[in-house]
């Protein structure tokens, strides 16, 4: 079928007319649809039986940029990247992604499990619901999708194949620009802020020793080709089950899943640790103007640094046993695991560091931030995100242990020693 944008009434006549449609719907099925695509780049529909119980997800990539509109052209190939990720995800932590139905190349289509009973996570959030095991499930997620698709996993050619297969280009201009460029630098860009800030963006801009740390980790985003990237993992790419949900099912009990990896490259391994551990933080300080409560707020900032620990923590761990069953002695050595997996935590700070800034003077800003009511307190909590970005930058290439980590975000969330820290 040749492309068109879909809507609401015409994605009923795709699914109908898609030769996969008896694996997904009960033969004959009465349809109804409605869009819920509420992200910065594509269409979103849930498709689903008339008074029954299946549905399906069916994504669509626009020509452009679904928040800007036709003035700003955005290639269609980025559903095919995105189903490419899919399937290599779903193979490397089933049950973690939903799950692909069908891919449309033509149509730019990927169809996909309904997450129907999940919420994306970040609103939930904001609002200081606990999920318990959110930073072990991404923490072993990262550990088994970047293994997976690492050199020390796959023969030499069969990554080298692979990794020809993730030329993202677009999206990873998209990201260069906009993450590691035009947040540091005074024009031209795209950057966003309140004008309270306007000092201290002069400050970062003529910031010369922040600005060669930033370039040195923009280099390592552009040429480390490690392993598979989600690519875009903050906590608007999670979704979960609501821990407190009555349903008594299993998929009411805090499920959680990993969506939309359409920004899918081959990069640096801590670049997706380091944007799921900012978007933790951007959460902490943002706190500040959401929870009046300074026990309330504590306790919140005090379960996302314990979250931030553990991903870390089963990242860790899990990439260790892994090596165990590397391909090749030279991946056994004890010394090179030992620093390979500290240059991939020193890589996880810097890039939280410039994630954190660029969510909040950049062109893409997060929730967190936004949604808070009162104008001076969002603008502190903004100078707070600003801070602990700019330490993070300026520590990662010589922080050498996630306990130095946990000491900088105790100070920065103005957090005591708590009952929350992980053990050594
Ligand atoms: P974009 O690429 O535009 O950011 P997303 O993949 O983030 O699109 O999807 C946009 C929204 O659609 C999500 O925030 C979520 O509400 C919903 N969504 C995406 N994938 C699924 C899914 N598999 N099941 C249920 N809802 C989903
Ligand atoms: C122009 S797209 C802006 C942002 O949305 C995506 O989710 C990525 O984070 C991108 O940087
Ligand atoms: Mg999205």
């Amino acid at each position: 079928m040749p492309y068109h944008i879909l809507t609401r009434e015409s994605v009923l006549e795709y699914v109908r007319g898609h030769p996969l449609f008896d694996t997904a719907f009960n033969p004959g099925a009465a349809l109804e649809s409605e869009e819920i695509g509420d992200g910065n780049l594509n269409l979103v529909f849930r498709v689903l039986e008339r008074g029954g119980e299946r549905s399906v997800l069916v994504k669509q990539a626009l020509p452009y940029l679904r928040v800007a509109g036709e003035g700003w052209p955005l290639s269609k190939a980025r559903a095919g990247f995105e189903a490419r990720a899919l399937e290599q995800q779903h193979r490397a932590a089933p049950g973690r992604v939903p799950r692909p139905v069908w891919f449309d190349e033509e149509m730019a289509v990927n169809a996909m499990e309904d997450l129907h009973f999940h919420t994306v996570m970040r609103a939930p959030m904001v609002a200081r619901v606990q999920f318990p095991e959110l930073g072990y499930t991404v923490g072993r997620f990262l550990a088994n999708t970047l293994f997976a698709t690492s050199d020390f996993a796959l023969p030499s050619a069969e990554k080298k194949r692979l990794s020809a297969q993730f030329l993202n280009l677009e999206l990873c201009e998209l990201s260069e620009a906009l993450i590691f460029t035009e947040p540091f630098y005074v024009a031209p860009s795209r950057n966003r802020y309140s004008p309270a800030l306007e000092l201290e963006v002069g400050q970062l801009h003529r910031d010369t020793e922040l600005r060669s740390r930033v370039a040195h980790l923009k280099y390592r985003f552009m040429t480390q080709a490690q392993a598979l990237l989600h690519g875009d993992l903050h906590t608007g790419s999670l979704m979960a089950t609501l821990p407190d949900t009555n349903q008594a099912d299993a998929r009411a009990q805090g499920d959680i899943r990993i969506i939309d990896p359409e920004f899918a490259f081959f990069g640096p391994m801590g670049f997706d640790v380091g944007l799921f551990m900012a978007n933790l933080l951007l959460n902490a300080v943002a706190q500040g103007g959401h929870a009046p409560d300074l026990l309330e707020r504590q306790n919140y900032r005090a379960y996302l640094l314990k979250q931030l620990l553990e991903c870390w923590r089963s990242f860790e761990s899990g990439f260790l046993t892994r090596f165990e069953t590397a391909r090749s002695p030279s991946w056994l050595e004890p010394e090179f695991q030992k620093s390979f997996l500290n240059s991939v935590f020193q890589d996880s700070v810097g890039f939280a560091g410039c994630e954190m800034i660029r969510r909040t003077i950049g062109f893409a800003h997060v929730l967190d931030l936004e949604s808070i009511p009162d104008p001076l307190e969002r603008v502190k909590a903004e100078r707070g995100a600003l801070e602990l970005g700019r330490a993070l930058i300026r520590s990662h290439q010589k922080i050498e242990s996630i306990r130095a980590l946990e000491r900088i975000l105790l100070e920065h969330l103005s957090l005591e020693h708590s009952a929350h820290e992980v053990s050594p």
